[in-house]
Order: structure tokens, then C-alpha cells, then sequence
């Protein structure tokens, strides 16, 4: 891997941001903490694959952007969905296949979706998510609306061909999109360095002329500085812009991977710098809040998650006749994106 210094940029940020961005980070680990136990009892079936790690491209994006931007993502995507509003809930309960479920337990853990606050999914197919987020851009910069779309893959989708695509209309027609590649540095089990010998991915903007950065996706005030001044260049009609964002998910691919491919230096050393961790030491050090605050917003995250899976618990199933109903538009369906 390069060691090109990833942007590290630091503004200074009030004590309500850092406890905002602690409080959804520490929400966003738990919930998978809790999915991860859960998926033990049986209680989840089918996939499941967790961000434990990656929470500070969530918060950060959170604290940079506007409720009318939109977010697309793949389906790795627990954490962007709670962070972009939908409730824990909702989000316990689609694991379920509950019919409380943001998508009434018909999507489970890949399929989170929520036209409400403008989450776009949720996709399966590896770099999918790439054209259909230009495609959104697209549609909102039509209807003269200044909202953009943040649009999140792997390092492993970047190697699709429908980026190249995409990157090239979206430079040529200006779109309002920030692409942002969530680098964890492994495809399932296969590293940056096997797919490609191009392992500076934001590199791969510069062939079209996009502005593109590498971020260091461990710092969340670095993750918002950014994506902040992404949105604004975005915003002010100048086209996309690409982050290649370098994260790392503790745990592996998914709940089948035992992750034995990663040597335990490699996991310590990221691990020392995790987000929230970070985040913690900061406020307490700064005297921001004391131990006693940390302590309540812990406990309070704690009583969230017991609450949510109780009740994923008591929530019924979609019943039969469920099967024929959101499969497809139905023609008085409104336009999707009124
Ligand atoms: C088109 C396509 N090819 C292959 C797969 C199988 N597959 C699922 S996840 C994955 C790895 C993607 O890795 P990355 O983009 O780095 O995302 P991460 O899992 O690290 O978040 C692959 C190859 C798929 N779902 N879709
Ligand atoms: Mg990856």
C-alpha cells in the first residue's frame, strides 16, 4: 500500500458536535453488536455483513450534509442507514423480517431503503449503486433542485467498469454526486494490491478530470471537512467529486468469513486509531464532558438496543399476501423523486 499521507485536514468543531458524532457512532457500533449476537441466536437469517470500523464516514457525512441530499450505498450498509435517520427500530426489525422494517421485513440486512429521508438502498450488485447515484444526480440537477447525492462503494466495486462509465458522464453533464469509495482495503478476502496495481484508488477520478482525494476515513472531523467541501463544489453547479475514504472493517466480509487472510498487526494497528475510541479520548481529554456524560450516553445506547431488538421481537412477520404487494411501481405510484 502507498504511504502517501492520506488528507488529514482539522477544523475546530464545538463540544455538541463531538458528542452528536460520539453518540451516532457509538449507536451505529452497538446495533451491529447486537445484529452480530443475534445472527448467533438465529434470530437473522440469510446475510449479514457489519461496518464495525467504518462509523466515522457515516457521522462525518451526517454532520456535512442536508436531509434532502441523498445517500446511495451497497449492502454494507446498517451504519448509513441509521445515520441518515432511519430508526433503530426499523432497522433491528428489517434484520428480523419483521413487518416493522423499513422495508416491511421484505429486504433484511442489504435491502435498507427510505424514500423518506431520501436512502436510496441497499444494492447487492457489486458497483451497481455507482450509475444508479449518477442517475439521481441527474434527476435532481433536471428538477432545478440543489441537493446533492452522496453516492458510497468498495474498493472492490471501484474495479467495475460501470465507474468508468458513470465518472465520464457524470463529468461531462456536471452532476451533483460525491462519489466516495469506503477503502477497507479488502474485497471479500481479496486485498487492494491483487485486484489492481493501481492502489491509490482516487487516482482513478484524475483520468476524467474529477477533483479527487484520499481521506483518512478514521478521523470523522477529517471525514466532515471534506465532505463538506465536496458538497459545496457539488452545490455551486461544478460537477462530481471523488474521496476515496481509507477505512477498515474489524470483522470479515461477512458473517461466513472468518477473516483469516489479515495478519493481526495489520488489525491492531487499525484498531489503535478507531473512530470512536478517538472521539472519547478527545472529549475527555479536552474536558468537553466527563467520564460520568460518557458513562450516561453509553448507558442510554445500551436501553436503545435492548429496546430495539424487543421490539424486532414482537413484531409480527408480513403476512402471505404480502408476496404481491411493492414489487413493482404501481402505476399511480408518485414520481419517486417528488
Ligand atoms: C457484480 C457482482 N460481482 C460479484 C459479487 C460478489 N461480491 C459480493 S461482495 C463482493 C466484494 C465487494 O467488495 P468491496 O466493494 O470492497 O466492498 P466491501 O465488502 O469491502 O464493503 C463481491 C465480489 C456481487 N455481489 N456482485
Ligand atoms: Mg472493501
Amino acid at each position: 500500500m502507498s504511504k502517501k499521507k492520506a488528507s488529514t485536514k482539522k477544523a475546530k468543531f464545538d463540544k455538541e458536535q463531538y458528542l452528536a458524532w460520539y453518540e451516532l457512532m457509538l449507536r451505529i457500533r452497538k446495533f451491529e453488536e447486537r445484529a452480530n449476537l443475534m445472527y448467533f441466536q438465529k434470530k437473522i437469517r440469510g446475510f449479514l455483513h457489519l461496518c464495525i470500523g467504518q462509523e466515522a464516514i457515516y457521522a462525518g457525512m451526517k454532520s456535512a450534509t442536508r436531509p434532502d441530499d441523498a445517500w446511495i450505498t451497497a449492502y454494507r450498509q446498517h451504519g448509513s442507514g441509521i445515520a441518515k435517520g432511519i430508526s433503530t427500530n426499523a432497522a433491528m426489525a428489517e434484520l428480523f423480517g419483521k413487518k416493522t422494517g423499513n422495508v416491511k421485513g421484505k429486504g433484511g440486512s442489504m435491502h435498507y431503503f427510505s424514500k423518506e429521508h431520501r436512502y436510496y438502498g441497499g444494492h447487492g450488485i457489486v458497483g451497481g449503486q455507482i450509475g444508479l447515484g449518477a442517475g439521481i444526480a441527474f434527476a435532481d440537477k433536471y428538477l432545478d433542485k440543489d441537493s446533492v447525492t452522496f453516492c458510497l462503494f468498495g474498493d472492490g466495486a471501484c474495479r467495475q467498469g460501470i465507474l468508468h462509465e458513470t465518472f465520464n458522464m457524470a463529468m461531462t453533464w456536471k452532476l451533483p454526486v460525491v462519489f466516495i469509495c469506503e477503502n477497507n482495503f479488502y474485497a471479500m478476502g481479496t486485498s487492494v494490491e491483487r485486484t489492481s496495481n493501481v492502489t491509490d484508488i482516487y487516482k482513478l477520478g484524475l483520468g476524467y478530470d474529477m477533483p479527487s482525494k484520499q481521506v483518512d476515513g478514521m478521523s470523522v472531523e477529517t471525514v466532515h471537512q471534506e465532505i463538506a467541501e465536496a458538497a459545496e463544489h457539488c452545490r455551486a453547479g461544478k460537477g462530481p467529486v471523488f474521496l476515496e475514504i481509507r477505512t477498515y472493517r474489524y470483522k470479515g466480509h461477512s458473517m461466513s468469513d472468518p477473516a483469516k487472510y489479515r495478519t493481526k498487526d495489520e488489525e491492531k494497528e487499525y484498531k489503535e486509531k478507531d473512530p470512536i475510541g478517538m472521539v472519547e479520548h478527545k472529549i475527555l481529554k479536552d474536558k468537553m464532558a466527563d467520564q460520568e456524560a460518557i458513562d450516561k450516553i453509553k448507558a442510554a445506547v445500551k436501553a436503545e438496543m435492548d429496546a430495539c431488538v424487543e421490539f424486532a421481537e414482537e413484531s409480527d412477520f408480513p403476512g402471505v399476501e404480502e408476496l404481491y404487494t411493492d414489487n413493482y411501481v404501481q402505476e399511480d405510484y408518485p414520481f419517486i423523486m417528488d
